[in-house]
């Protein structure tokens, strides 16, 4: 029989979950009792709550895993998300999830997320509460259509045309893959799960989708939709703009760089160009010459392929090689040594 070598088992790896809390002095003592003995460290971030769900949990919560950091104000889930993760980083964990302070993930997913990282396949994991038919059946038709738009929004802004449910919060990462993160950069309050993706994407991290059950119980939500879709639509035109900047002009060139512009512009003169004379014909009762039919609908055919060329390279660019060293990895780094 072969004996197992010892170096070539792997160190089990160091999971962190972060904790945002606000308002949360009701579940978070529960929450962070149902997190399983795969987690070693636990940062729970109070967000200036002024409930005191930090206090609490310093005063309550026994487990020697725990650590409170304090916000002196507000920021958002994802100021308190960040804070987390630095606090994590320090602490020389491996893997860090973000698990919400209110009792609405539940922690017994939590091996299902880390688990696509431990192996090596991505360096971010997000629940995906659309993978079952039969529950998907269940949901509000409103929140359906919504997060239908959003995912298509959210494709062309980050880059991952694999990703589905992208406001979900149920996350995890590797810490080689947070480290890179501009913390400062990204968005802290409702559109930091969208703006990450947008960040992990800059650095050619690979994302995966975690199924999971959706729980729509009796919470209220915080989210005014109609308050920040003008919001939401102006930061996914900003994220798209500054990727197809990065990825196809600054870092590297290639067909699609000549696709896109050629495209729109090909499309935008056919469609001025034969709406100005359709109009023009129409109002003046006459026909128009065939020339100038063939001079609109041409450059329109030929910009829609182009555009669509230009997607079909963007969808196949996904990032599919994780940028975080693997436990096989270290392993051969520790055969090495
Ligand atoms: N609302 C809110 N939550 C915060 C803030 N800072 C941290 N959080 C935490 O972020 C997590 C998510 O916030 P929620 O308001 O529950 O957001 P959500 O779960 O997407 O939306 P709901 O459906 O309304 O629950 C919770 O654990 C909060 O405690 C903040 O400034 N406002
Ligand atoms: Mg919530």
């Amino acid at each position: 029989m072969n004996q197992p070598n010892q170096l070539t088992i792997p160190a089990a790896p160091r999971v962190a979950v972060v904790l945002p809390c606000y308002k949360v002095t009701r579940h978070i003592l529960g929450v962070i009792a149902s997190i399983g003995p795969e987690v070693s460290a636990i940062f729970a971030v109070d967000d200036c709550c002024p409930d005191g769900s930090g206090k609490l949990v310093q005063a309550q919560c026994q487990d020697p895993r725990v650590t409170v950091v304090f916000h002196s104000e507000n920021q958002g889930v994802g100021g308190a998300v960040m804070s987390g993760y630095r606090a994590a980083i320090e602490a020389g964990c491996d893997i860090i999830v973000k698990v919400d302070g209110d009792g609405q993930m539940d922690p017994a997913l939590l091996p299902d997320f880390i688990a696509p990282i431990v192996s090596g396949e991505a360096d971010y994991t997000k629940g995906n509460r659309f993978f079952d038919l039969e529950q998907i059946g269940q949901m509000p038709p409103m929140r359906l259509f919504g997060n239908a738009m959003l995912s298509l929004l959210t494709k062309l802004s980050s880059g991952y045309w694999n990703l589905f449910d992208p406001t979900n919060g149920y996350t995890a990462i590797h810490a080689d893959a947070a480290r890179h993160l501009p913390f400062h950069k990204i968005s802290k309050r409702y559109f930091f799960e969208t703006d990450m993706l947008f960040r992990l994407n800059t650095l050619h991290a690979v994302v995966v989708d975690v199924p999971m059950d959706a729980s729509y119980g009796d919470e209220v939500s915080n989210l005014k939709i109609s308050k920040i879709v003008t919001e939401f639509a102006f930061k996914h035109l900003r994220n798209f703009g500054k990727r197809v900047f990065y990825n196809y002009y600054l870092r590297n060139m290639s067909l699609a760089s000549i696709q896109a512009p050629l495209g729109l512009l090909l499309f935008l003169f056919g469609s001025i160009y034969g709406g100005w004379h359709w109009y023009h014909s129409a109002s003046m009762g006459q026909a128009t010459p065939a020339g100038t039919v063939m001079l609109s609908a041409l450059p329109i055919l030929m910009g829609m392929q182009l555009l669509l060329a230009f997607l079909a390279q963007d969808i196949a660019s996904v990032p599919r090689r994780p940028i975080h060293k693997n436990q096989r990895a270290r392993r051969r780094e520790v055969r090495h040594a």
